[in-house]
């Protein structure tokens, strides 16, 4: 079936051994006596790597030829995983490597297992890149991802005694085959320095920037390939290195030592990727990485478009960028800054071209996420940026002026420049400013913007400039690569793999859920998922789950308002009541593995007590023979993409229990009810639509609405709300020491008792009912089964094929390039 759509150049498996052999003996300056599964993986690679480049040469041949509108889709964070497996499944070589390399007496599963991930993401956002360029590469559209090449990807997570403890993740030790650098696309970028105008010749005021220090960018590019299509797409990853002629004068006064510190300073900017997930802090050098990449990138682009001979004023024709959040915001300054600095455009020419360029992607209604430089910090960095962005916010505040004259309050509200002390610059309005379109992630996100932080926007520009693109995911790795045994089954009844390009095909296993033979076949493969689940588990925590219990699975970034803490609490309350059991009563209670995974902010000391107090539970309760295997308590450490390929094919149930109207979206809510699990969540962010499409018998909604969020905070703050006493009884527990020391946990406890700002016990009850009925539906195996097809049957709407048909109608206006 693969080969149907293999990339033609790569011919069969001869050809691949012959190619393996070459690279290990040359490439890698090994014997085949002495190749071992790492040399096997990179010589394998460099392989598929060879094919990849000549798609990738003719795609971008093909796209400059035709010369059509291209979109440009910059983030920083892009959290792809690992590369070979997607490769080989893409370029439809998978069985052909597969037996080439066995021939040669290795397995293909040992060789993926050598491939760090290439985790330059935090979570949700970065991995939504990640589905995205894979989308747009696998949908024919001509579009490049622009990032920054970390040396650092997110830290790695250690749990000792309970702690996270985090260590650096090094991902080039052994070079990455993945990527190509391109040393002759070097490109300077300045910082610091002054101002200066003067007239010219013409009676123009010319502006000018000197920069006080360059540093250089250097292009490293990644091959993305289509599934099942010639379209290999570019991801291009910026590195900063220090510019050639670094500090000569001290190096000609003879101060070596310093010149060469100082050059070495270049290379931090790229050097770590912020581990924060929705928390902004205002670090100096994160503006730096932002203007670094967003500079080369449009300096990229900008060279690109110039080639084509064609007037500024079709810029917008030729050319869409999509800002992945507020971190590329700079963007907008920059190429306003070219147009009327470097190219001699008219202020309000150059605008409209900006404007009709960039789109911006909102994924965050969080306080605390939302970007605001202070304004000293901003001048000194970008001087000439910081004067245009006053211009800007000008010419905006006459328009708003002008619209509602009497308005004195809205100018304050709107003004891009935050009147505080210091002032701050807030990167959100800028990108509603400087964009043609502004997008949530999920129905009821989109409308929370409209309604909340971007209201006033609303006014003025009328609601057609606010919409909503539902996120999705990438089925190639969230279905057929992570859970290929399900992707086998469900394609003996679709009748092809047409369903990893059209998902929405799922739906032909519709009329199969109540079949037993087709019900056998699934249970079955969910099993294997949990065997191999269990098999991980006894690896890294050295203990065995039962495979036949209910696996319970909430693996995302540790934050409060994911409220895992609300997790873990219910855990507790779940291992009294076991403990207050008769042994018949035992005899009737579903058995459960309550699985848990995510990584905190290094620096948030709330989501690592909550790690702790998990850690500490899990000690306590796996511990007691009371408990057998009616409850056990998992912390996977170090959750990463990968990992996530073996844990979300195995979930029975996945929870999504964000305080309502938190969460934008969710992508893993999507991921496990694709595979097969149900979700226990609240009303929040795509858990929404993902209800309305597989329908609400489903899945098992809790909790209060979005709309009553408020009036609860307010109640909290104003007057005594009694705690809930289910939760009281876990808090009782906490505190008399049974899960150790009970003053590591004073303030988590204290954050329900006092404000519970993220609605703790306002849910608990709520919750609590919601695992009952959990408990209660598994039994019933048929309906458990039934209801878990339908639902996959279901899901066809949150492919990432159609997010990116979404965006290129709607934002973007680019058609798909058909390869010849
Ligand atoms: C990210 C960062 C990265 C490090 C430095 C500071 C900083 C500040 C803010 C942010 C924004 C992160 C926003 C985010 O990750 N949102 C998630 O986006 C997902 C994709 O749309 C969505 O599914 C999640 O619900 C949403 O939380």
């Amino acid at each position: 079936v693969w080969q149907k759509f293999g990339v033609k150049e790569f011919g069969g498996k001869e050809e691949f051994q012959q190619e393996f052999i070459r690279h290990v003996e040359t490439t890698l300056a090994r014997s085949m006596y002495n190749c071992d599964d790492l040399a096997a993986y990179q010589a394998a690679s460099q392989a598929i790597r060879d094919r990849l480049i000549v798609a990738w040469n003719k795609t971008q041949q093909e796209h400059t030829t035709k010369d059509r509108k291209r979109v440009y889709y910059l983030s920083l964070e892009f959290l792809m995983g690992r590369a070979m497996d997607n490769a080989m499944l893409n370029a439809g070589i998978k069985d052909i490597t597969k037996s080439g390399v066995a021939d040669l007496g290795f397995k293909i599963e040992d060789l993926l297992e050598q491939e760090p991930d290439a985790a330059l993401g935090n979570g949700g956002l970065g991995r939504l890149a990640a589905c995205f360029i894979d989308s747009i590469a696998s949908t024919n559209y001509p579009g490049w991802g622009y990032g920054l090449r970390y040396q650092y990807g997110i830290f790695k997570q250690r749990i000792v005694d309970g702690y996270q403890v985090e260590s650096p993740d090094y991902w080039l030790t052994f070079s990455n085959p993945w990527e190509i650098p391109r040393y002759e696309i070097q490109i300077d970028i300045m910082f610091y320095g002054y101002t200066r105008k003067y007239t010219n010749d013409d009676g123009k005021v010319v502006h000018v920037w000197e920069g006080g220090e360059q540093v250089q960018a250097v292009a490293y590019d990644v091959p993305v390939p289509g599934y099942g299509t010639e379209t290999t797409n570019n991801l291009r990853l910026w590195a900063s290195k220090p510019t050639r002629e670094f500090d000569f004068e001290k190096f000609n006064a003879g101060d070596y030592e310093s010149s060469v510190r100082e050059s070495q300073k270049a290379e931090t900017i790229s050097a770590v990727l912020y581990p924060n997930d929705n928390f902004y802090s205002g670090k100096e050098l994160r503006l730096k990485q932002q203007y670094f990449w967003v500079a080369a990138s449009l300096n990229d682009i900008v060279r690109r478009f110039k080639k084509t001979h064609r007037p500024w004023k079709e810029f917008p024709d030729q050319v869409a960028i999509q800002l992945n959040d507020t971190h590329p915001t700079l963007a907008v300054v920059e190429l306003q800054r070219i147009l009327i600095d470097m190219e001699g455009v008219e202020w309000d020419a150059a605008w409209n071209i900006v404007t009709n360029t960039f789109g911006y992607t909102n994924h965050t209604v969080l306080p605390e996420a939302l970007e605001k430089w202070p304004v000293p910090l901003f001048t000194n960095l970008l001087p000439r940026h910081m004067e245009i962005i006053y211009e800007i916010n000008l010419f905006f505040l006459q328009k708003v002026e002008k619209m509602f004259p009497k308005e004195r309050d809205l100018l304050a509200r709107v003004s891009i420049i935050e009147e505080s002390t210091p002032q701050q610059v807030r990167m959100a309005y800028l990108a509603i400013i400087g964009s043609h379109k502004v997008n949530g992630v999920a129905e009821l996100h989109s409308e929370l913007i409209k309604t909340t932080i971007f209201k006033d926007f609303v006014t003025i520009y009328g609601p057609d400039k606010f919409m909503n693109v539902t996120n999705g995911i990438t089925p190639r790795r969230w279905l057929h690569q992570a859970n290929p045994k399900l992707s086998d089954l469900i394609a003996t009844k679709v009748g092809s793999y047409d369903f990893l390009k059209d998902l929405n095909l799922l739906k032909k296993i519709e009329p199969f859920a109540h079949d037993p033979k087709f019900q056998d076949e699934w249970v079955t493969i969910k099993k294997f998922n949990k065997a191999r689940l269990a098999a991980h588990i006894k690896q890294s925590n050295g203990f065995d789950v039962n495979v036949n219990a209910l696996f319970d699975v909430q693996v995302k970034r540790i934050h409060e308002y994911k409220r895992q803490q609300m997790n873990v609490f219910g855990v507790i309350h779940r291992y009294l009541s076991i403990k207050a059991m008769t042994e018949e009563e035992k005899k009737e209670a579903t058995p459960r593995v309550c699985v848990f995974g995510g990584k905190s902010a290094p620096g948030y000391y709330m989501a690592k007590t909550i790690i702790k107090l998990i850690n500490a539970v899990s000690e306590v309760v796996n511990a007691d023979a009371d408990v057998g295997d009616l409850l056990k308590v998992v912390f996977i450490a170090d959750y990463n993409v990968s990992k996530a390929e073996i844990i979300v094919p195995a979930s029975d149930i996945s929870q999504h229990i964000s305080t309502a109207g938190t969460e934008a979206s969710g992508t893993s809510n999507m991921k496990f009810v694709l595979n097969g699990g149900l979700i226990l969540g609240t009303v929040d962010g795509a858990n929404i639509e993902i209800t309305r499409e597989v329908g609400e018998n489903n899945i098992f909604l809790f909790g209060h609405l979005a709309e009553s969020v408020e009036d609860l905070r307010h109640k909290h703050r104003f007057s005594d709300v009694p705690l809930d006493p289910n939760l009281a009884k876990v808090f009782n527990a906490i505190e008399s020491g049974t899960f150790g020391d009970p003053n590591i946990y004073g303030s988590l406890i204290s954050s329900v008792t006092g404000s519970d700002y993220y609605l703790v016990s306002d849910d608990f009850q709520s919750y609590l009912d919601a695992q009952k009925l959990v408990d209660q539906d598994f039994k019933n195996k048929d309906t458990w089964v039934s209801r878990s097809i339908t639902a996959v049957a279901n899901m066809g709407f949150f492919s990432s094929d159609r997010a990116i048909d979404e965006y290129a109608e709607s934002i973007w206006n680019v058609e798909p390039i058909a390869m010849e």
